[in-house]
């Protein structure tokens, strides 16, 4: 995987890093931040619809980005928590309105059965709104010891990349695309940079901000962030062929049963695991000046190409 000199120098430091206990750890703080940030009141049933959902589980993969790349920047986890609780707000109330019969149409998420499953439609829907205006409301409220002007800035970064120029434009674009045979490389890239790759840069740059990082930093974490989104989607496409809904905690196969264009079928699954380590090795270079600061941001890097689920 490793071909240049300068990512050969940050694969070797990426060895000494043990990211399976900075995950757990990172893991524990996000699970605990989460289960205050939701109390139940009433009516208690859209309470409980929400937590169903962002309590359960998942790899808190946002959130920890947000966390490192603060830390990267000379910020704390205590200043980013709330923006990173707000990030998996705002990731699982997208699974939740994803898997609705609408859009995607699936009965299993995170290993359990989906929201609407559950709770119905109606409530699902309504799951998904609240968690979506409580990320910000919460993210505004919550964070402590940040300079006003990067919190708002962070607060519009996370507006935009919801809205018709992040998630929502790039969900449309995929309800449109299903069925197409002749989707290009483009329009799929299109698609993925905004479904899948804005909130990855969101979940790093915003981190980045929180702790006031110099305009070039930012710049440079964008560009990592930009790559491992990417790589992400293209891992998550040949995952959907290769494992089973044991390893996924949803449907496996389901991309070739809605007769999605993928990566893998336009390229192969070779093929597309070479670009997803291509787009890795292009991440990892982005973090050379920051030396072993960056160990964490370069583990979850490589964690993206060898994850299972
Ligand atoms: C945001 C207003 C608003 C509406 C949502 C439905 C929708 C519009 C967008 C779809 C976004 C979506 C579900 C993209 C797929 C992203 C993806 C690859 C999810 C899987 O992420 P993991 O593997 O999941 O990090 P866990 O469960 O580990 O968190």
């Amino acid at each position: 995987m490793v071909t240049t000199g300068d990512n050969l120098v940050t694969e070797q430091e990426t060895l000494n890093f043990d990211l399976s206990s900075y995950l757990k750890d990172k893991q524990q703080l996000v699970e605990a931040a989460l289960d205050r940030s939701l109390p139940i009141t009433r009516p208690e049933k859209i309470y409980q619809a929400m937590r169903y959902s962002l309590l359960a589980g998942g790899k808190r993969l946002r959130p920890i980005l947000c966390l490192s790349a603060c830390e990267l920047a000379g910020g704390t986890s205590e200043m980013a928590l709330p923006t990173a609780c707000a990030l998996e707000m705002i990731h699982t109330m997208s699974l939740i309105h994803d898997d609705l019969p609408a859009m995607d149409d699936d009965d299993y998420r995170r290993g359990k059965l989906t929201n609407h499953k559950v709770y119905g439609e109606d409530i699902a829907i309504l799951a998904g709104d609240g968690l979506l205006s409580y990320a910000f409301e919460y993210a505004a409220t919550h964070t402590r010891n940040v300079a006003p002007e990067n919190l708002i800035n962070v607060l519009a970064r996370l507006g935009r990349t919801v809205g018709a120029a992040g998630l929502v434009g790039g969900q449309v674009l995929d309800l449109e695309s299903e069925g197409q045979t002749d989707i290009s490389v483009d329009t799929l890239k299109f698609i993925h940079t905004h479904k899948t790759g804005a909130l990855l840069e969101t979940s790093v740059v915003s981190g980045a901000i929180l702790a006031g990082a110099s305009d070039e930093d930012i710049q440079r974490l964008s560009q990592y962030a930009q790559n491992i989104g990417l790589a992400f989607q293209i891992v998550d496409d040949i995952l959907d062929i290769t494992a089973t809904q044991e390893e996924l905690g949803k449907t496996a196969g389901k991309d070739l049963r809605d007769q999605k264009v993928t990566y893998p079928r336009l390229w192969g699954i070779e093929e597309s695991k070479k670009q997803a380590q291509n787009l890795v090795c292009g991440a990892i270079a982005q973090l050379t000046p920051y030396g072993a600061k960056a160990d964490p941001l370069r583990a979850i890097a490589n964690f993206i190409v060898t994850r299972k689920n």
